[in-house]
């Protein structure tokens, strides 16, 4: 069988330079990680030409029973990991396992209770252009303008006066940590059922860094990409009485054949998360990012809410001058990968922005320490200070190559 080289030297061409620009640049996008080759080889297995509609033992093709121990290693080692009664590993993504949540408690026209995307929530949190911004009446709620954390009054009031069917928990810009204990109690006084998406600080609840939300929410879903470092994915884990009609939501109501070379490296990713080096990779994921925090704090950056109790933080650009884009780009030509992001109460546009998030679980995978993270942090002021110089841009992608190639990423895959 011919390689891929040969079989389409194109697209090996993209593989090749994709991995060299992973090696490359300082990889800050919070949600973006890493996996091991043990996930990448099972990602890139046989697996995939297998139809598996059904769960283990009850499958609607036939020669399942080889893929049925993948799927059962990764829903027993997903349980074990977060302690979670009933676990769903098939949802493709994380917003299919949000869909799947709503598709099992709430019917169209519904009221939902979610966080607003502008203020750390997340597109499937309600978002007018989103499928549940569609379907749902939408309440939002979102950070106070003085601390800049999650407004628990407000949640409580929105809950009373608007009577949700299903409340929200969790987001994709939240730096600091969520407690999903009274959101259970919010959601408990108004009879609504509790949903927490931990898509980004999964590795640190499965660490015990992170407040978890199982056995507080009714469903708990997660992608499998960021923190917790496997392949892109989601999964959705509930109480036990809501297990049969979840999976009858997931497979056939949302989805079709799942993808088992997808959920064998999901359980690749839980074997390497259940053991102890895991819990301190995500110490030194939080250690990094404090370290990179602070020393952006020193430089004198505005952080939102002063800083992050997680793996990413918020920083914002609007006392610079510079908007997120400009900010984005900039980093972007020296070598410094990060995404724009709105803050809250942003007045700037979604593609604009006034802020950038920043993370390091990736940069923490490649072995960066909080040394490491300050002497980011001045490669990136530079940048910021000097916006559009080309040459201060030269200067620090030289000071990137240097800090970088103190930790090789996938050499094999870089030949
Ligand atoms: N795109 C993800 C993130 O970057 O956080 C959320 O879906």
């Amino acid at each position: 069988m011919s390689r891929l080289v040969d079989a389409d030297p194109d697209i090996a061409k993209v593989l090749r330079e994709e991995a060299e620009r992973q090696h490359r640049n300082l990889e800050l996008i919070a949600s973006e990680n890493f996996v091991s080759e043990a996930v990448l080889e099972a990602v890139g297995s046989v697996l995939t030409n297998k139809y598996a509609e059904g769960y283990p033992g009850r499958r609607y093709y036939g020669g399942c029973e080889v893929v049925d121990v993948a799927e059962e290693l990764a829903i027993a080692r997903a349980k074990e990991l977060f302690g979670a009664p009933h676990v769903n590993v098939q949802p493709h993504s994380g917003a299919q396992a949000n869909m799947a949540v709503y598709f099992t408690v709430v019917k169209p026209g519904d009221v939902v209770l979610g966080p607003n995307l502008s203020h750390g929530g997340h597109l499937t949190a309600g978002s007018p252009v989103n499928y549940s911004g569609k379907f749902y009446s939408i309440v939002a709620y979102g950070v106070r303008r003085d601390t800049e954390r999650i407004d628990l009054d407000q949640v409580r009031a929105l809950a009373r006066e608007h009577r949700p069917k299903l409340i929200i928990a969790g987001g994709s810009a939240f730096p600091r940590a969520i407690d999903f204990a009274p959101f259970a109690d919010i959601a408990k006084d108004v009879g609504a059922t509790l949903m927490a998406d931990i898509a980004h600080p999964a590795g640190l609840v499965a660490a015990g860094l992170h407040p978890s939300p199982v056995g507080l929410a009714d469903f708990v879903t997660t992608t499998t990409h960021k923190t917790l470092r496997g392949p892109r994915g989601g999964m959705v884990m509930c109480r036990a009485e809501h297990a049969a009609a979840l999976d009858k939501v997931v497979m056939p109501g949302v989805q079709g054949g799942p993808l088992m070379h997808v959920i064998a490296a999901k359980a690749v990713a839980f074997k390497e998360a259940l053991a102890p080096e895991f819990r301190a990779y995500q110490r030194q994921v939080v250690a990094n990012a404090r370290a990179l925090a602070d020393a952006l704090l020193t430089r004198g950056y505005r952080l939102v809410s002063g800083g992050t109790d997680t793996h990413l933080m918020l920083v914002d650009l609007a006392a610079r001058g510079i908007t997120g884009k400009e900010a984005q780009e900039a980093l972007d030509r020296a070598w410094i990968t990060v995404n724009k992001n709105t803050i809250p109460f942003d007045t700037r546009s979604p593609m604009v922005t006034s802020g950038i998030r920043v993370g390091t679980p990736a940069l923490t995978t490649r072995g960066m320490r909080e040394a490491d993270m300050a002497r980011i942090a001045e490669l990136m002021d530079r940048v910021l200070s000097n916006l559009g110089s080309s040459s201060v841009e030269a200067m620090v992608r030289a000071g990137v190559q240097e800090l970088t190639a103190g930790f090789p990423l996938y050499p094999e895959h870089r030949r």
